[in-house]
């Protein structure tokens, strides 16, 4: 009897539900390297890097556990590209009886997985990704209970779920929520926290020359890779958050400033996303560190709502809506972004600094993607499925065709986010350094996004003239008289057909 245990680029977990109860004697490992997952979109190329990286140290640690792995590397002449070709090979190479695999984390995997019984003759357990807190069937249920799928709502079930920051029944510190504490805009600090960096290895160094030969036409640069690819490293780095960026996370959760790419975040996200660190484990370590009296509750409430709340809730928007979610496009937007959307070169400098930082790092924070980048795609109109980028689809497809572009129509938040430079500037300090005046509406300094916030408003009246919480704008617009509003319109109709013509760079 050999069992074959597909393992996946995100399933790097010591604790998978495909290995819980297996036999290291009777089972092995695959572990497959495949051109199809690394070209589907235009990742990045230090997420390639990341993930084959993490993957070789993965499959080290699983055979030093005791586990007999098969490993397909990418250059490997025989392999075939696909998670489903290297299965059957595998299959046949070990006279396999059965597959057992972790669920995958997107609806093109998954229907892969589903292929696997028909493609193979053989018996496929798909197991329940139980690495998230929520199971589908049980977001499901929470929905059906729903009139509006408040992220709110969700959340507050999931602390009483777990018991996280919890007192008895009760929320700890009385309030479920301190969002209103963590909008502070930051002042440069020369003790702001650096995250840890890691000297690429010998496995590392030689997936960083396989990705420059493979992949050069990829978006970013792999200079200054430092990420951390094993679970020691990554669990090393989660150290360094709870110590030093932990206790002001809350406070600056939301600014942004010029050339500071980390701030107070905690750069963990892709370590948690592959299966380095537990979510679970990563909530009860930030609530320990409240407890212990060494973090203020808005920062650890903050950091929970992320990864129990807005993380887990958007999974499970993303599996509820199903394959056409992509497909959605509320306003109808169909412009192209601009050639240096890719390169980042622009005068706008709250555009420059967030894509020069995602070019370089492949990170940006979230207020960067929704505040900056986001609201501006929103504001020009752009088609909702170019800004569907590289990360993993559950977390990236929800958060940026619903939260960000708003494509369908308001499931997940009740007012899309666009917003002036007005917001930019509260939060940030790229105004200052910038050649456009944030104070302007009209002229050729004026900020481009405030012209294009008060056309996107009137442009999509139709759509968005009866939603309550916009009536304030559009009663300004109304007070604005016919002649600036006119020059409004203009100006933003200028920037946009330059914009289409590839005009001068903003
Ligand atoms: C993102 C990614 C990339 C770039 N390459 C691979 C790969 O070669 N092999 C692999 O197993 N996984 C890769 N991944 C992550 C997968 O896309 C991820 O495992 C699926 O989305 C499954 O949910
Ligand atoms: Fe961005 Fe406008 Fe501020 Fe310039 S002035 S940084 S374009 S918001």
């Amino acid at each position: 009897m050999t069992t074959l245990v597909p393992v996946l680029g995100d399933q790097l977990s010591p604790d998978l539900s495909s290995l819980r109860d297996a036999d290291p004697a009777d089972t092995v490992v695959l572990m497959m390297e495949v051109a199809e997952e690394t070209a589907y979109v235009r990742h990045h190329k230090k997420k390639i890097a990341y993930i084959l990286s993490a993957m070789r140290h993965h499959a080290a640690r699983l055979e030093a556990e005791g586990w007999r792995v098969d490993y397909a590397r990418l250059d490997d002449p025989d392999n075939t590209g696909s998670f489903t070709g290297e299965v059957a090979r595998a299959v046949a190479r070990h006279a396999a009886d059965r597959i057992v695999v972790t669920e995958g984390g997107e609806f093109r995997v998954r229907d892969m997985l589903e292929s696997w019984e028909a493609r193979t003759g053989l018996p496929v357990d798909i197991r329940a990704d139980d690495r998230f807190l929520a199971s589908h069937a049980e977001f499901d249920a929470w929905a059906a209970r729903r009139r509006e799928l408040t992220m709110e709502f969700f959340y507050r079930d999931m602390r009483k779920k777990t018991g996280l920051l919890m007192d008895g029944g009760e929320p700890a510190g009385g309030r479920w929520n301190f969002d209103k504490e963590n909008r502070k805009p930051a002042e440069r600090d020369l003790l702001m926290p650096r995250p840890l960096s890691f000297a690429p290895d010998e496995t590392t160094r030689d997936v960083l020359a396989l990705v420059a030969e493979r992949f050069p036409d990829h978006p970013g640069s792999l200079d200054g890779f430092d990420y951390a690819v094993t679970a020691e490293d990554a669990a090393r780095q989660a150290d360094a958050f709870f110590a030093h960026a932990l206790p002001r996370f809350g406070d600056y959760e939301d600014a942004m400033l010029t050339g500071e790419r980390f701030l107070w975040h905690s750069i963990l996200s892709p370590y948690l996303n592959s299966g380095l660190l537990d979510p679970l484990d990563l909530c009860r370590r930030a609530e320990a560190e409240y407890r212990a009296g060494r973090a203020p509750l808005n920062s650890v409430e903050g950091y929970v709502r992320q990864v129990l709340g807005w993380r887990e809730y958007m999974r499970g928007i993303y599996w509820r809506e199903g394959p056409e979610y992509v497909e959605r496009n509320f306003f109808g937007n169909t412009r192209e972004l601009p050639a240096w959307y890719w390169t980042g070169e622009t005068d706008m400098h709250c555009l420059a600094e967030a894509l020069g930082q995602t070019l370089e790092t492949a990170h940006a924070h979230h207020i960067q993607r929704l505040m900056v980048t986001g609201n501006f795609a929103l504001l020009i109109g752009a088609d909702p499925k170019q800004v569907h980028l590289d990360a993993y689809e559950w977390v990236e497809l929800p958060n940026t065709l619903g939260m960000s572009q708003f494509g369908d129509g308001g499931l997940l938040g009740s007012k899309p986010y666009a917003g002036s430079g007005k917001y930019i500037d509260r939060m940030s300090d790229y105004c200052r350094g910038c050649r456009y005046d944030v104070a302007k509406r009209v002229g050729e300094d004026a900020c481009p996004f405030n012209a294009l916030y008060w056309d996107f408003l009137v442009r999509n009246r139709d759509k968005l003239g009866g939603n309550r919480r916009l009536a304030m704008p559009y009663r300004t617009w109304d007070r604005f008289g016919a002649q600036a509003q006119a020059e409004t319109r203009a100006q933003a109709a200028g920037f946009l057909q330059n914009l289409d013509a590839s005009g001068p760079p903003y």
